[in-house]
Formats: structure tokens, sequence, C-alpha cells
């Protein structure tokens, strides 16, 4: 049985690299490696080669997402798997895995159309520290809980939560949300390992592929840095500082220059084994500048 272990990588394409740049290390803290391209920069957590790679084409929008499995064997079942359930794929070339700095990868589409890969044995720097754009107290909270999780777009939850399941993710719905207009939101949200979600979906219908990346620090302290800088520099806030009640960490939600949202985090707390649903958030989350998608009562 071959399931995915982390949401590995993602592509964004983007209008704006050098804004793209500067928020990357002067907000998030995130180390950029130029390597002279061009037409791309990476942005590293870790010590992988890079976690997010920003392609300048434009677009502001999620360009793929990279699911890791655990090495060729899996790699290979993870093929049968998608064969026998007549979910078309391409295994990468040769050219294509060495772009992506793996030893291996297949490409395929979600029911939601958003570009997806699996991919095994990243490329890791462990001769080159991670340095991250500005001071930090702490670290990026990746290792075995992969880059953090993604809100996309999905017109057929149904088919979505499906698809992921064959992937080798677990979840279900985990709020009720009662809306203003009468209507009941019911997001779900997936796992695949210690992190409580590596994607959801199903909050209506969305303008992008992305909704938002929420990542995490190891450290309260980077939080409460980055949300001084952003209130600072005054960047969109769409979501306030609050506590989740599924994931249960502080985080609040952020305009990247793409548009969308960044949600930056702390303190999440572990997938429970079995699933629960809630009807609102523990704290805070209020709706500030709209327009992002997530003007949504979670109070
Ligand atoms: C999340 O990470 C989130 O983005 C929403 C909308 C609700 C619960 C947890
Ligand atoms: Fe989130």
């Amino acid at each position: 049985m071959s399931v995915v272990t982390e949401l590995g990588y993602l592509g964004l394409t983007v209008s704006d690299l050098a804004a793209w740049r500067a928020y990357a290390a002067e907000v998030a803290g995130m180390e950029v490696v130029d390597e002279g391209e061009g037409d791309r920069l990476y942005l590293r957590m870790d010590l992988w080669h890079h976690r997010i790679v920003l392609h300048a084409d434009g677009s502001d929008d999620l360009a793929y997402m990279g699911w890791r499995v655990a090495g060729p064997q899996e790699f290979a079942a993870m093929q049968e798997k998608l064969s026998a359930a007549e979910i078309p794929f391409t295994v990468g070339t040769e050219a294509e895995a060495r772009e992506r700095r793996v030893l291996g990868l297949l490409k395929l589409a979600d029911p939601g159309g958003n570009p997806t890969e699996i991919f095994f044995g990243p490329q890791v720097d462990t001769h080159k520290p991670f340095h991250p754009g500005r001071p930090m107290f702490g670290k990026f909270l990746t290792g075995s809980q992969g880059i953090g999780h993604c809100i996309l777009r999905q017109d057929d939850v149904e088919a979505a939560a499906q698809f992921y399941e064959l992937l080798g993710l677990r979840g279900s719905v985990e709020y009720h949300l009662h809306l203003p207009n009468g209507m009941v939101a019911q997001p779900y949200f997936m796992h695949c390992n210690e992190r409580q979600h590596s994607i959801a979906f199903g909050l209506g219908p969305m303008e992008k592929r992305i909704n938002h990346l929420m990542f995490e620090y190891t450290d309260l302290d980077d939080l409460g840095m980055a949300h001084d800088i952003v209130r600072e520099k005054k960047i969109d806030v769409a979501l306030q500082l609050g506590k989740h009640a599924n994931d249960q960490a502080l985080t609040f939600y952020c305009a990247n220059p793409s548009g969308w949202l960044w949600e930056f985090g702390w303190g999440a707390r572990q997938a429970p084994s079995q699933q629960e649903y809630y009807t609102r958030d523990i704290f805070g989350h209020g709706n500030e500048a709209a327009g992002y998608g997530m003007d949504i009562p979670l109070l």
C-alpha cells in the first residue's frame, strides 16, 4: 500500500518576483535562493534545496503541489494504484525530476484541476544550514509534517475527498459554519501525517486554485515578529490573530504579493486519531480586509 507522507513542495506563478523576494524574506523569514536562472526563485524553509519555487509568469496562482512518497517502491506502487483506479498520470522525465530536485515524480491533476505531483527523494542540502531571510528566534516547523497546508478550489467536494483518499490522506467535514445567508458552510480537511491538515476545500467558489498556504513557526516570538512586520508594512490582514478549533494553531492571514493569502501560524496540535467537528473557532480570527475569500464567520 502506497500513501503520500507529506505535502513536500509547492510551485507558485508570480507576476512580481521582486516583491515576492522581499515578502518571503523580510516578512516571512524564508531563505531566498537565486540560482541565476532569471525566471524563478527558490524559497528554503529547512535543509531541503527548496520548499517553494516562485515562477515568474504572471498568473499569480498555484502552479503545482508536490506530495511525497517514501521511496522508489512506494512510487511504483502508487503508479499501480492510480492505474487501477483509471486516473491518468504521466511519469516525469529525468529532466523534469532534475528541475524539481527529486529522484522521481509523476504528474496528474486533482478533480478540481489543480496540477498535482507525486515524488520521492528530495534533494536535501545537509551541508547548507538554513539561513533565514530576516532574524528568527526559531525555525519553520516542517520535518515529517511537510510544508504546511493549503486550501484549494474544488467544485466537487466528494470527488476531491475520494481522490485524496486514494493518495492516502484521511479526513472529513470539520466545521458547520452558519453563514449570514442561512447556508451552512461545511469545509473538509484532510491529513497524511501528524499535521492536523495538509489540505482543505469546500469553502465555496474561488477565483484562484489556492486560497491560502499555512506554514508554522516553532517559536511564538517569530509569529509575533511577523505580525509586527505585517502591521508596520500595512499589509492587508484578512483574518486577525485567532485560534482555530481543529488544529488549535494561533494564526493570522495576510495578503501575499500575488493577492492571495498566507496564513502564519504557531502551536498547532497534532491530528486527533478520531474525527471531530466544530461550530466555531476558539477565539479571534475576526474578519478585517475583505475580498480574499475568507469572509467567513469563524466565531
Ligand atoms: C484552518 O487552517 C483554516 O484555514 C480554516 C478556514 C479553518 C480551520 C483551520
Ligand atoms: Fe488554514
